[in-house]
């Protein structure tokens, strides 16, 4: 039977696209027939210098006769669609939402657990099959850096001692001295912005919030984010005027001094977020907070 590995159907991150590449590999070590399903446009967040071809790598489901492994992702709604959700016989995923939907058709083979991310669950299948000597180079340096990037450089409250525990074992295999991974994070600074528009344009969201209405965030993380709102303010502001909702806000996480850069000009949004962070803004409408912090967390934040 063919393995096919699929992730999202739009939106393939550095977390995803290892995940893809790192599971194929190691059922192809297992001499399994596997397929990995990369979509051609990928996210910016996965450095170019990082980016592998192989024979695995497809961009069309392989025919009828497969079964699926799904990574990175457990929503159904949101997998590549040319995938047949009947066929889908394991999962890899750190979100929440669909445990107890995988649970119930998969057993121990959905493998769902709130860590960093994907790619430390993946590295430890590579455990379990006790393969991980076999790794290429080149996909351990990719595991490794999809845990860093999904974790805010290990910043972010969800990373846990196994993301931290991955990356080190990842980083020996790959040859890579301490720090090795900071100028990965400059090239993907500079994929972010060389389309500057575009990148605002997909990472903006519009919710809901009590008493608010509509609210577009932005967010672009970054490794050097102090000099952003400095260069691209005007590119901010038509992004996010445009896209839709009264009031918007934009956060840039900014890895290299673990902190956000927030703006916003909006009053209510300012003593918001004031509120949550301690931030205090400035005349400009900016504000620095004394941690990193991610939307999602803000988004809880609001809501409660
Ligand atoms: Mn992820």
């Amino acid at each position: 039977m063919h393995t096919l590995i699929a992730g999202g159907e739009e939106y393939i991150d550095i977390d995803s696209y290892a995940c893809l590449i790192a599971l194929a590999e190691l059922f192809a070590l297992e001499r399994r027939a596997v397929s990995a399903l990369v979509p051609d446009t990928i996210n910016y967040s996965v450095p170019h210098s990082l980016v592998v071809s192989n024979e695995h790598i497809v961009t069309q489901c392989p025919g009828e006769s497969y079964e699926a492994y799904v990574v990175d992702l457990s929503n159904p709604d949101d997998m590549a669609s040319c995938v047949d959700r009947k066929k889908i016989v394991g999962i890899f995923d750190h979100h929440h939402g669909f445990e107890e939907y995988w649970q119930d058709r998969l057993g121990e083979r959905a493998v769902i657990e709130m860590i960093g991310a994907a790619a430390t669950l993946i590295w430890e299948e590579w455990g379990r099959r006790e393969l991980k000597s076999d790794i290429l180079p080149a996909t351990a340096r990719l595991l490794a850096f999809a845990i860093a990037s999904n974790t805010g450089n290990f910043g972010i409250s969800i990373t846990s001692s196994r993301d931290r525990d991955a990356f080190a074992e990842l980083s020996v295999i790959a040859v890579e001295r301490e720090g090795w991974t900071e100028a990965l994070f400059r090239e993907v600074d500079r994929q972010a912005l060389a389309d500057i528009h575009t990148t605002l344009r997909l990472d903006t969201k519009i919710a809901e919030y009590p008493n608010m209405g509509a609210v577009s965030a932005g967010q672009l993380e970054l490794w050097d984010g102090a000099s952003f709102f400095q260069r691209h303010m005007s590119v901010v502001d038509e992004v996010l005027d445009t896209f839709g909702a009264p009031r918007w806000f934009m956060s840039v996480p900014c890895l290299s001094e673990q902190r956000n850069y927030l703006y916003t000009k909006d009053r209510e949004l300012q003593e918001l977020l004031s509120r949550f962070t301690n931030a205090v803004f400035d005349e400009h409408g900016l504000a620095v907070t004394d941690r990193l912090i991610y939307r999602k967390e803000l988004y809880k934040q609001f809501m409660s």
